[in-house]
């Protein structure tokens, strides 16, 4: 059976598309012992890709973006195959698939698929730039200061590459951390941007301490664990914990990035279909995809 592609992506060529939209279902990060159920059970309850979940919940109303735009910039590659290869050799196919964009100069947008589909993106971004930010939208902080790679120590293993850098990284929309992860936010100091600061200091606000946090890079990749948001949008995560920013709030903050930022990828992770019984995470994924690929690049304004 193929999978559907996103009816919203309407560039036929993927040369010739400024940002490329893949799936890549990793499974080997591991699953949180949450209020969900088990990590067995979270393994099953895993089989439905949200990749393919989120093209379909988006075709079945096809919509273009909040500014009317449409999708004649966006390809849409489809997925991965990443069945049956070991945990690194599936890192090691979504971090050529990421690298092969940025050297293009394309966008690059990854629905996954669990947080190894972050270590990949961040390990093409540490090859292909040497001036990149990192925004980690997150309720937790995934700093596990652990040898093994896994949902917890994802960062950790980013700040060990050679262009990744806690000097570089905002983790946005903060709000859940145990003391293995505030250890590790001590060792390494990332900017932080706490969930409560949105209403604290405004959007606004946020946005300058954030772009303070990047310093002076040039670009930014986007990563984001769903359960940063608040979970009233994408009830469908492993991990949900209340009180984090919005998908409007997020919107407006990566507009103001974009005017200032090349924006130059995305991943998004921890979405499970099966918890998603009127698809509000699969449309707010989708939203969020469209309206980022479509983004301005500062490159267009000169
Ligand atoms: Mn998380």
């Amino acid at each position: 059976m193929s999978s559907p592609l996103l009816q919203f992506a309407t560039c036929a060529v993927e040369r010739k598309a400024s940002a490329v939209l893949f799936g890549a279902n990793t499974q080997g990060a591991g699953f949180s012992e949450s209020a969900r159920g088990k990590a067995a059970e979270a393994g099953e309850r895993r089989h439905l890709f949200s990749g393919d979940f989120v093209r379909e919940a988006d075709n079945e109303s096809p919509s273009l973006t909040e500014q009317l735009a449409d999708g004649a910039s966006l390809y849409d590659a489809g997925n991965l195959p990443l069945s049956g290869l070991s945990a690194e050799e599936q890192v090691a196919r979504v971090r050529a698939r990421f690298l092969e964009l940025f050297q293009r100069g394309q966008r690059a947008v990854c629905l996954g698929g669990d947080h190894l589909i972050k270590y990949a993106a961040f390990s093409a971004v540490s090859a292909a730039f040497e001036d990149c930010g990192i925004v980690y939208l997150d309720a937790h902080p995934d700093c596990a200061q652990e040898e093994r790679l896994y949902f917890g120590s994802i960062l950790h293993h980013a700040w060990l590459l050679p262009h990744v850098s806690p000097e570089r990284t905002s983790l946005l929309g903060l709000r859940q951390v145990n003391a293995t992860e505030r250890k590790g936010l001590w060792r390494w100091k990332p900017g932080i941007i706490h969930a409560l600061e949105f209403c604290e200091l405004g959007l606004p606000e946020v946005i300058s301490k954030l772009k303070s946090q990047l310093g002076k890079v040039r670009r930014v990749f986007f990563s984001v664990d769903l359960d940063g948001l608040a979970p009233h949008e994408v009830p469908a995560v492993e991990a949900p914990y209340p009180g984090g920013p919005t998908l409007r709030e997020v919107l407006v903050l990566l507009r103001a990035l974009a005017e200032r930022y090349e924006l130059v990828g995305m991943d998004v992770s921890e979405f499970i279909p099966e918890l998603d019984s009127v698809k509000l995470t699969a449309l707010t994924t989708a939203r969020l995809t469209k309206e980022f690929a479509l983004l301005p690049s500062p490159r267009d304004r000169r």
